[in-house]
């Protein structure tokens, strides 16, 4: 039986081309600076987003945490969205690699962003932390993969400078963010200090996630990247593997299609609901009304051949990636209907 895995976008294999690239990688030892195909992956990441020098990491994970590191001092306040993966999904790092306090908002990657923002900042007074560092996310993964505008990413940005803050934006899916809004990547990262994107998701590539900034900021990346042991050496055969990568960013709006076909068939099912006006990148959130549950349909989706991941007790997560055909959503779409009138 062939699966068709939506759980994520981090489930692609590399292509031929892709492994070919691999192979043939030029290398050299990267703790010396001296891997030419890592330095060319970190320019031509640097130039795509718009900042002064990159960082090519293991995962978006580390990007993020080392950002977190580069940003701030041991008991400093980080403001978060309630729902971003540094909150929810990084096991919390921030507290265990850099001493640091999350501060979690509900709604600050969503359009009322701003507002929820200014209604947490605190004046000076000895009893509150020191405010640092505010966090975006774009997309937003739990939010189902919604886009954060320019406006108010902008907004946020200039919030943020009034009171002295620093920005740091998980754009681990930003391209699919600027294919979602026929932009460049870049009309968002002007609105951040710092910025990551993953290799290893939408974009195919194995292993790996860059970390953008101004050159000072990377300098201090590079440095926090050694100390967590992320200094690699011939690291250039996975940065081969990430210059294919990149050249994926034009294909995004086929995964972006293939949700919404996904979302429009997975809506008209009795028993499920689809916010179709959140549907707006390659994530598709589905609430389960009343019985089985979410985690029920999901393992009864598995056995018939469609992986997801349950988000909630009453939501499901569906990841369209290059290596789901239109023909597997049909499929997935015929299995989900079945399967929902059986159980
Ligand atoms: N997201 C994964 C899981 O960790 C939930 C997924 O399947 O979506 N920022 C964002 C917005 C992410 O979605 C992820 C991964 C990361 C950071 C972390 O990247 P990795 O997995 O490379 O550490």
């Amino acid at each position: 039986m062939k699966i068709i895995d939506l759980r994520s976008d981090t489930v692609t294999v590399p292509s031929e081309e892709m492994r070919a690239a691999m192979a043939r990688a030029e290398v050299g030892d990267d703790v010396y600076g001296e891997d030419p195909t890592v330095n060319k992956l970190e320019q031509a990441a640097a130039e795509l987003l718009g900042k002064e020098a990159a960082l090519f990491v293991a995962s978006g994970t580390m990007a993020n945490q080392i950002a977190l590191l580069a940003h701030t001092e041991r008991g400093d306040e980080v403001i978060v969205d309630a729902e971003s993966h540094i909150y929810y999904y990084e096991v919390g790092a921030a507290a265990m690699l850099g001493g640091l306090q999350l501060k979690p908002l509900e709604g600050l990657n969503s359009e009322a962003g701003p507002g929820v923002l200014r209604q947490a900042f605190r004046p000076a007074n000895i009893h509150f932390p020191i405010t640092r560092l505010v966090c975006l996310e774009n997309t937003f993964n739990r939010g189902g993969g919604t886009v954060i505008s320019r406006e108010v990413s902008k907004e946020i940005y200039d919030l943020a400078k009034e009171r002295g803050l620093f920005v740091h934006l998980d754009g681990a899916r930003i391209f699919n963010a600027a294919v979602a809004l026929n932009c460049d990547a870049r009309e968002f990262t002007r609105y951040c200090d710092s910025v990551m994107f993953s290799l290893s998701k939408g974009l195919g590539a194995p292993v790996g996630s860059v970390l953008a900034g101004s050159r000072q900021f990377i300098d201090k990346a590079r440095r926090y990247r050694k100390a967590l042991g992320g200094g690699w050496r011939q690291a250039g055969i996975l940065a081969a593997a990430g210059l294919v990568a990149l050249q994926n960013i034009r294909r995004l709006a086929e995964d972006h299609a293939h949700a919404r076909l996904l979302a429009e068939g997975l809506a008209e099912i009795p028993g499920l609901h689809v916010d179709l006006s959140q549907v707006q990148t390659n994530i598709v959130v589905v609430k389960v009304v009343g019985r089985p549950g979410a985690a029920a349909l999901a393992e009864e989706l598995a056995r018939q051949g469609v992986k997801c991941n349950v988000l909630g007790p009453d939501a499901l997560r569906f990841v369209t990636h290059k290596d789901i055909s239109r023909e597997d959503i049909e499929t997935a779409l015929s299995i989900v209907r079945k399967t929902v009138t059986k159980i």
